[in-house]
């Protein structure tokens, strides 16, 4: 057969939406390049996308269903039939709901990948219950929650087209994806932006940069309110904007007139002139506007520390201007995302497991990692019997992994884990279902993200036909279903596609894919055009109808209405007992560039890029400890230690250690592959203090010792 070419989209990634041309002959993928019609990524492909052929055919993928053969997590499977795999999930997911009801099964879905979660979305909701156990207290939708709150709007978007003056706010967003905005930001820089890295750790973007900030992890609350305080101080402000349209800026700039750059000094560990040069430079030489990466997002106080972050350019006045921080021009129908798509009944969010943190249902997903396991584990706030696992490793991605995750897991009545490949999560499951890659089945997206606020690109046509007997995620959830007397409303990915996603917008997916990336009119100044009311008039959508400074809804909630710092429970200074036995500062999740979290750790060409995980750490740091270059460390919390291998770096402060997350070797024995060996989050911990709106917890700033393993 002739070759041919499949146009469609990378879906690799969680966003996954960079355009790929895809080779086939004779029903298999040969190659991929990046299309270079694709109008932000211009023919570009990250090595995840790159090594989409490698993925697709790997001998490891699963192929067929596998139920346990001896007690559970003891490594015994057995090949079975689709039938009987589905049967025995619907068997058990019934035996719950009639002795618990319908709230005691949740779903564990990982970071946004489109098919899984517009198919976990619709599950839950056809099933009845609101319970998710996922990621969505520290992960990006920290930032769309805490945006919500301060101007009504979920996307406050850096156009990075336009821009003079970038702030990549604790974002490495050139390794974290092309379709994140990477390739966008290197443009900009190419075209002579200015820009403000702030990190505690040399990326390239920040080596790069023209002012590198480099904060102690966990502390950028602090230094975004002394940036302001600058502003405000030396006169940097745009007065009018903020006349006009803000609320609260006379009693929020008395509340931060002490959050001077000393003040920050000491926190931060920033030399204070830095943050006033940083300061100048964004009112100097703006339109400014922020990037922001996942690291303000972890924390206890990330409301805030969001709050505070993106005040900036509030205070500077570029809101909703070119080269400022905007909002989307894609029609609301649009970006309402896969989720709300595909509900059919609206959900009562209150009896969520999570509801507890009242400001995560405005993310419209209150079901924190810990919030899901501590029901599973202790009934709290109600028990939690069954849960099925789709696109997620919570034994490597969730806090305390194996006291508290690994526990949770072992003591429900079912579970069942649906994976391209069998994981450290998937051998603790009753039964294992094979998925599909996203170029084995057609994806609708949402085209909500922030990278691309220009285009929509709805949808992303199929390469080729599933692996073994692999399926998708939807068409399981729908099979499920159906053995449980319940309709899901489509028994296939096409007919819900179709059906149930795209009908309600009078389009089909052949129409969509024909269509190709459509190119959204820039309009701005969106609240002087009463774009963002309901009501249709000028303003912003909050109580106020304007950007909140002061928000009368958070101290409705008991939370501080201004923006504050809040230092991380465990630090030098909030714990200095425990800084004695534990003296060095540590963050986790620095994102490799090859690794899509726990993923592809399997293929041979991104192993021999990054073989192994890798500890950074200062010279001086590992001398005074005997350390050398390569040498395998102990990094050790209160809660338990893992090894990973030392890299000496100038690029990070001596007093700090940078870790890498979710490593495992999927080389070594079953049914472990060495998850306890290397899993950073063996050290972090579920407990409270959480941020008490949002629950997130603070994985990116925790105290730590390390020392050499001496056998490896
Ligand atoms: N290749 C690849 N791409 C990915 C992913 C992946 O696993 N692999 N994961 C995807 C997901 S789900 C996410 S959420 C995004 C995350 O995307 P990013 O946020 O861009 O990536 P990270 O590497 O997690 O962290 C960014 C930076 O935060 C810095 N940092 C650490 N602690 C702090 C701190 O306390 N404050 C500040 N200001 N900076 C700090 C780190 O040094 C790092 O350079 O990446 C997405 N893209
Ligand atoms: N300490 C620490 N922990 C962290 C972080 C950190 O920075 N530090 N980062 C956190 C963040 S931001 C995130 S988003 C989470 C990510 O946490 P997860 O999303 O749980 O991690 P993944 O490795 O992406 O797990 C996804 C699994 O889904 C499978 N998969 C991929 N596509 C599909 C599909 O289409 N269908 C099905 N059924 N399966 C599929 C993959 O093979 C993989 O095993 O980790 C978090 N954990
Ligand atoms: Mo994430």
């Amino acid at each position: 057969m002739e070759e041919t070419i499949v146009k469609t989209n990378c879906g690799i990634c969680a966003p996954g939406i960079c355009g790929m041309l895809i080779h086939i002959k004779d029903g298999k993928m040969l190659q991929v390049e990046g299309d270079p019609e694709c109008p932000f990524t211009h023919g570009s492909l990250c090595p995840q996308g790159l090594a989409a052929v490698e993925l697709v055919y790997h001998p490891d993928r699963l192929k067929y269903p596998l139920k346990r053969a001896g007690n559970r997590g003891e490594g015994k499977w057995q090949r079975i039939s689709w039938d009987e795999a589905l049967d025995t999930i619907a068997d058990n997911l019934m035996k719950i709901r009639k002795q618990h009801g319908p709230l005691a099964v949740a779903v564990a879905c990982g970071t946004g990948r489109p098919e899984p979660t517009q198919a976990m979305r619709r599950f839950l909701n056809v099933w009845g219950t609101p319970n998710r156990i996922g990621y969505p207290h520290n992960c990006l939708t920290p930032r769309r929650i805490s945006n919500i709150v301060l101007c009504g709007e979920k996307f406050m978007i850096p156009d990075l087209k336009n821009t003079n003056c970038l702030v990549l706010w604790g974002s490495n967003v050139t390794h974290t994806g092309n379709c994140r905005g990477g390739h966008e930001v290197a443009q900009a820089i190419k075209r002579g932006a200015k820009t403000i890295c702030v990190d505690p750790y040399q990326t390239p973007l920040a080596s790069k940069a023209d002012i590198w900030l480099q904060l102690r992890p966990g502390t950028d609350c602090a230094l975004a309110l002394s940036m302001i305080n600058v502003l405000i101080s030396d006169n940097l402000y745009d007065k009018e904007f903020i006349e006009k349209w803000t609320y609260g800026f006379d009693k929020f700039s008395a509340h931060i007139k002490d959050c001077t750059p000393e003040w920050a000094e000491q926190i931060t560990w920033v030399p204070a002139e830095k943050i006033r040069q940083a300061a100048h430079m964004l009112a100097q030489q703006g339109p400014c506007c922020i990037f922001i990466g996942v690291a303000p997002q972890f924390g206890v106080n990330t409301t805030h520390t969001l709050r505070a972050i993106f005040s900036l350019p509030v205070v500077t006045g570029d809101i909703d201007v070119p080269g400022g921080q905007s909002f989307s021009n894609i029609p609301k129908e649009v970006t309402a995302g896969f989720g709300e798509w595909t509900d059919v009944e609206p959900i009562n969010w209150e009896e969520c497991i999570g509801a507890k943190f009242p400001l995560l249902i405005l993310g419209g997903n209150p079901s924190a990692s810990h919030t899901g396991w501590r029901a599973a584990l202790h009934g709290d706030p109600y028990p939690i019997h069954g849960v099925l696992v789709h696109a997620c490793n919570p034994l490597l991605g969730h806090e305390n992994a194996r006291n508290f995750v690994y526990e949770a897991i072992m003591s429900l009545d079912f579970v069942s884990c649906m994976d391209q490949f069998m994981t450290p999560t998937a051998e603790l499951a009753d039964i294992v279902l094979p998925a599909t890659t996203p170029f084995e089945r057609d994806e609708v997206h949402g085209a909500s993200f922030s990278s691309f606020p220009r285009y929509i690109a709805r949808v992303s046509p199929k390469a080729i036909d599933p692996i073994g007997e692999a399926r998708n995620d939807v068409d399981a959830f729908a099979d499920i279903l159906k053995r449980c007397g319940l309709d899901f409303g489509a028994s296939t990915l096409s007919e819900f596609n179709d059906k149930v996603i795209l009908k309600p917008r009078g389009v089909t997916f052949d129409e969509l894919t024909q269509r190709g990336w459509e190119r959204v009119e820039d309009v701005w100044d969106k609240h002087n055009k009463g774009l963002l009311r309901p009501d249709g008039k000028p303003g912003f959508n909050t109580k106020s109808g304007k950007i909140e400074f002061y928000s009368d809804y958070l101290e409705s909630l008991g939370m501080e209405p201004m923006a504050v710092f809040k230092e991380p429970p465990e630090s030098p200074y909030s714990s200095p007992d425990l800084a004695k036995e534990y003296p060095l500062v540590l963050t986790t999740g620095l994102r490799s560039r090859v690794f899509f979290h726990t993923q592809f750790r399997q293929l041979a060409t991104f192993r021999e890029i990054h073989p192994e995980p890798i500890v950074r750490m200062h010279p001086e740091t590992a001398s005074s400890l005997d350390i050398e270059d390569g040498d395998w460390v102990y990094i050790e919390s209160p809660r338990g230690r893992c090894k990973q291998k030392a890299m000496l770096t100038i690029g990070i402060d001596p007093r700090v250690i940078m870790a890498e997350h979710d490593w495992w070797f999927p080389e070594k024995p079953a049914p472990e592959y060495g998850v306890w060996e290397s899993n950073i989050n063996l050290l972090t911990s579920e407990e409270p203090p959480y941020d008490p709106g949002i629950g997130s917890t603070p994985a990116r700033s925790l105290l730590c010792r390390i020392y050499r393993a001496e056998e490896v």
